[in-house]
């Protein structure tokens, strides 16, 4: 006897639902990070993804909106999207999601309600309350040098939190060379912006001292859809000397994101990037050019979505992570994840949250775990509808594998 589909079905609900989830990307912080660490409903409903859908309404300039205080802010948001109108969109939704699970209305119309509940709250505690709700083992966090107040908190000696993890952000290094080097000078490392003398030994030095500041499980960077490599750019040549052999040299992966048009209306401020088709190229000639060396690559455009599978399919030093940013919606993760299941089967990461205030991990892991439970559950039936028979125990290893272990075993290969 095979399984039955309604078996199979609940057997997938439950193991996803049940694993402890390693977040590979977010944006998130410890208390201990000060004003880097942002919870609570104000952060939520200024999230920028609210923002831009909410500057859509207005006439209002730009920058009176930017001039109103947070409060100010959020108040507008609310009334804008989920009174004026309904909160359909995924990130309006997931205001909800999130307000509910933490035991609140959601049925509510007045966020000062909904501020009262957090205003009781100590942040340190919030932290790993919100960390269990969401079933979220640990967070990866994005960790950028160049970022005055947080490199402080690192100079400081800021307390780790052992379920933060952390990633070293290199674009202001790879996409603003100039600005990076001007940087680096001023911080003791002997580098130039033409790379002459012994810019490229102590570029790797900044990157190995930082490193092993973050004991960071990665290096990262976020790439315009026009990323090229190899090419006669400075970027190219700090790929190719400085964080390849550094990435080679600690074992660490360099995750590429790529896609991102930065700033394509300013006055937008955070919500002012969009996306753009890339060429696979670049991927491809990496991951050919250093098999010694790993790559987390994540694509922001849908249409290179499936030629990003077939790369894949060609590098095993390629892993393919998260339906980023603009693909983090209910219909194409799902047609997303149905398709990397279809043509790398288990070895991917399906998802990430890129959650920018804490509580937000709530609401985009219930999301994307429901879609990928469905995904994986009818992946099952079909295995079912051959004669293969699925156990408990293989599912549970498989829903593992995707949400924490093929990140691990990635980083310690
Ligand atoms: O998803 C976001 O919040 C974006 O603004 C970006 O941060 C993006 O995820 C990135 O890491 O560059
Ligand atoms: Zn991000």
């Amino acid at each position: 006897m095979g399984n039955t589909v309604d078996e199979i079905r609940a057997m997938a609900r439950r193991a996803v639902a049940d694993t402890r989830i390693t977040d590979i990307h977010t944006h998130l912080f410890p208390s201990s990070f000060g004003p880097n660490c942002l919870w609570g409903v104000d952060e939520l409903v200024t999230y920028h993804y609210l923002i831009a859908e909410t500057l859509r309404w207005l006439a209002m300039p730009y920058d009176a909106f930017w001039a109103l205080t947070k409060r100010e802010q959020a108040d507008l948001v609310w009334r804008t999207l989920f009174l004026e109108h309904s909160p359909v969109s995924e990130s309006c939704r997931g205001v909800l999601t999130t307000l509910g699970e933490l035991g609140l209305d959601p049925e509510c119309r007045d966020l000062n309600e909904h501020r009262a509940f957090f205003q009781k709250l100590d942040a340190a505690e919030y932290v790993d309350r919100v960390l269990d709700l969401a079933n979220v083992d640990s967070v990866v966090m994005t960790n950028d040098p160049f970022d005055a107040g947080e490199r402080q908190c690192w100079l400081d000696g800021a307390a780790r939190h052992p379920r933060f993890h952390s990633a070293l952000r290199l674009d202001v290094l790879l996409n603003s060379w100039e600005t990076a080097a001007s940087q680096l000078r001023g911080w003791g490392y002997d580098v130039r912006p033409d790379f002459s003398g012994r810019t490229l030994s102590e570029t790797r030095r900044f990157l190995k001292d930082w490193l092993a500041r973050l004991d960071a499980k990665y290096m990262a960077v976020s790439l315009p859809p026009t990323f090229a490599w190899p090419c006669e750019d400075a970027r190219s040549r700090l790929i190719e000397d400085a964080v390849i052999p550094v990435a080679v040299e600690t074992g660490r992966p360099f995750a590429m994101m790529i896609g991102a048009k930065r700033q394509v209306n300013p006055g937008l401020r955070l919500a002012a990037d969009a996306v753009g088709r890339s060429g696979m190229e670049p991927v491809e000639n990496l991951c050919a050019r250093f098999p010694d060396a790993k790559f987390l690559v994540t694509m922001l455009a849908r249409e290179n979505q499936h030629e990003l599978c077939v790369t894949a399919r060609k590098f095993r030093n390629l892993m393919v992570f998260g339906c980023w940013w603009f693909l983090n919606n209910p219909s194409l993760i799902e047609e997303i994840t149905r398709m990397r299941l279809e043509m790398l089967g288990l070895s991917i990461i399906p998802q990430h949250s890129d959650a920018r205030v804490l509580d937000q991990l709530i609401y985009k892991w219930k999301h994307s775990r429901a879609i990928i439970a469905e995904v994986l559950a009818d992946k099952y039936a079909d295995l079912a509808a051959t004669g293969w028979k699925v156990s408990e125990e293989e599912i549970r290893r498989d829903a593992h594998d995707l949400l924490s272990a093929n990140f691990w075993r990635f980083h310690d290969a």
